[in-house]
């Protein structure tokens, strides 16, 4: 055990940050960090905040998810129950470096039974992914020994129902040798699709199990509201480097990820440099999987509005649009 000195320090993220409650160690071998992602959430007004922050050095990581129900809005008027980790759809992204110790405190704070499943852990699911009562607490760790990005979700079943209502997160597990270029702006995209049908009195919506079960989605989103960013646009610089770790939650549907303007660089299925492409116009992201592009707007033809998008157009037209605002453009008025 090699958790030992634990210095409290309180650092609230920063605006492009994790959400959380941070008590660093000291540095060195034994290099301690907390997080409670129950202390604070991550923004998601007005839009879920999609750029991440590099990982900081320490090599054991506390997070602590509380699993909680809540009401929040998956698209402009439509307010939706959903079950969550943290309080968020997606849950906050968890960051952690190759090698790193990863230590999990799963806090059921709702009525019914919930669980944890990480697919960066290779790990016994009857212990560690098992389905918890309310109120219980579930602790375990692994190691972080696959670099990628990979989904996070609950798995206790029916599994369709768990994702669709909202129980997934992304964690990012950072190469030891670093991703091979320098970013100079990464962001997150969780793809995913709600299935809900409005109540009686044509409010709040509800589950429609019969279309999640057809894949008839009603929604289809990047960070669980649609088209968010495509009405708070992400920015960049002209020639900057954009790192993009897209996850794609599903529960069902996949996700044919493709940037209108630009070809990518690069991209990592899974998330890993080992299995690098280049020149990549679209990628698929399989429901439960990931992958990392990046792709550089160019000094010269850089400057404008590129789109990001699933390109099952389909899918899109459902809510799975967003905008990225490169330099000074000014963002013209778009039909989806
Ligand atoms: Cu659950």
């Amino acid at each position: 055990m090699r958790l030992r000195i634990i210095v409290s320090a309180i650092a609230l993220a920063g605006a492009l940050g994790v959400a959380g409650y941070v008590g660093k160690g000291l540095a060195g071998p034994d290099r301690v960090e907390h997080t409670d992602f129950g202390l604070v959430r991550t923004a998601t007004d007005p839009a879920y905040v999609a750029a991440v922050s590099p990982a900081t050095d320490a090599a054991i990581r506390n997070f602590r998810i509380p699993i909680t129900h809540d009401r929040i809005e998956i698209a402009n008027g439509v307010e939706y129950e959903v079950w969550t980790f943290g309080g968020t759809v997606p849950g906050p992204v968890i960051r952690v470096r190759e090698g790193d110790l990863v230590r999990i405190t799963l806090a059921n704070e709702t009525p019914m039974a919930h669980s944890i499943d990480f697919h960066a852990a290779r790990i016994p699911m009857d212990k560690a992914f098992r389905t918890i009562v309310p109120g219980e607490e579930l602790e375990f760790e692994f190691i972080a020994n696959d670099p990628g990005v990979y989904m996070v979700h609950c798995g206790t079943p029916p599994v369709l129902m768990h994702i669709m209502q909202g129980m997934y997160l992304p964690i990012i597990v950072d190469p030891k040798q670093g991703w091979g270029t320098e970013a100079d702006k990464e962001f997150v995209f969780v793809q995913s699709e709600f299935y809900t049908e409005a109540d009686e009195a044509g409010q709040l919506q509800r589950p429609d199990w019969e279309a999640a079960q057809k894949k008839d989605a009603s929604h289809v989103v990047f960070n669980g509201r649609a088209f968010q960013y495509k009405e708070h646009p992400l920015k960049v610089e002209v020639g900057d480097r954009v790192r993009l770790f897209v996850v794609n939650a599903g529960p069902s549907l996949r996700s044919d990820f493709h940037i209108v303007g630009t070809v990518f660089d690069r991209v990592y299925p899974d998330g890993n440099p080992d299995h690098v492409l280049e020149s990549v116009q679209t990628w698929q992201v399989p429901a439960g999987g990931g992958a990392v592009f990046e792709t550089v707007f160019e000094e010269g033809g850089g400057a404008g509005v590129y789109a990001f998008v699933t390109h099952a157009f389909a899918d899109a037209e459902k809510g799975a649009v967003g905008l990225i605002k490169v330099g000074d453009a000014a963002v013209p008025a778009m039909t989806h």
